[in-house]
């Protein structure tokens, strides 16, 4: 969608627009009511803005639509198609890293009890696996920042390539 068709859609349709870009309503309908945006720039100025304030809570809602690194998303939706291109560098890992990522998934799941949450798009197999080893050794404090630095990352991301 456009931004002028951003500007202009009902607050359902422009909500609609921008559901897949994290599974937040509360920040999706922020970012609705924000409306009309000069520019792209005023756009993702303010959807940042909107994301810094998460906290665990928002963090638990938004996983649901984030598959583990190495898992192939499932579906037909937007969402799943979405996160199968950003996790593609790991489509084309070899097994030892397949196996390296999940054994490694398993180790951060029972440490931190969610599931490890990286910006893929632009990471390659390696990258990801050495941050995910970085990332075990933080206290759980940090941690939480970690992740919902990356989780706001991804949702630019996403509302860049939705909104244009
Ligand atoms: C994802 C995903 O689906 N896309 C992305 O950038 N990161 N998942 C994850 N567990 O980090």
């Amino acid at each position: 969608m456009d931004l002028a068709s951003f500007n202009q859609a009902s607050a359902a349709e422009a909500q609609a627009a921008i559901a897949h870009c994290v599974a937040i309503p509360a920040w999706q309908q922020a970012v609705v009511a924000a409306r009309p945006f000069h520019d792209l720039a005023a756009l993702h100025c303010t959807a940042d803005r909107l994301a810094q304030g998460w906290q665990g809570a928002e963090l638990e809602q938004a996983l649901s639509a984030h598959p583990r690194i190495g898992e192939k998303a499932q579906g037909a939706d937007k969402e799943a198609a979405l996160s199968r291109s950003e996790q593609s560098a790991m489509q084309q890992a070899n097994g030892a890293l397949q196996f390296a990522m999940l054994a490694a998934n398993q180790s951060y799941e029972l440490h931190f009890g969610r599931v490890f949450l990286i910006r893929a798009k632009g990471r390659s197999g390696e990258e990801m696996l050495a941050e995910l080893q970085r990332r075990l050794n933080n206290d759980a404090e940090i941690e939480q920042q970690e992740a919902l630095l990356q989780l706001r990352e991804i949702t630019l991301l996403r509302l860049k390539e939705s909104i244009v």
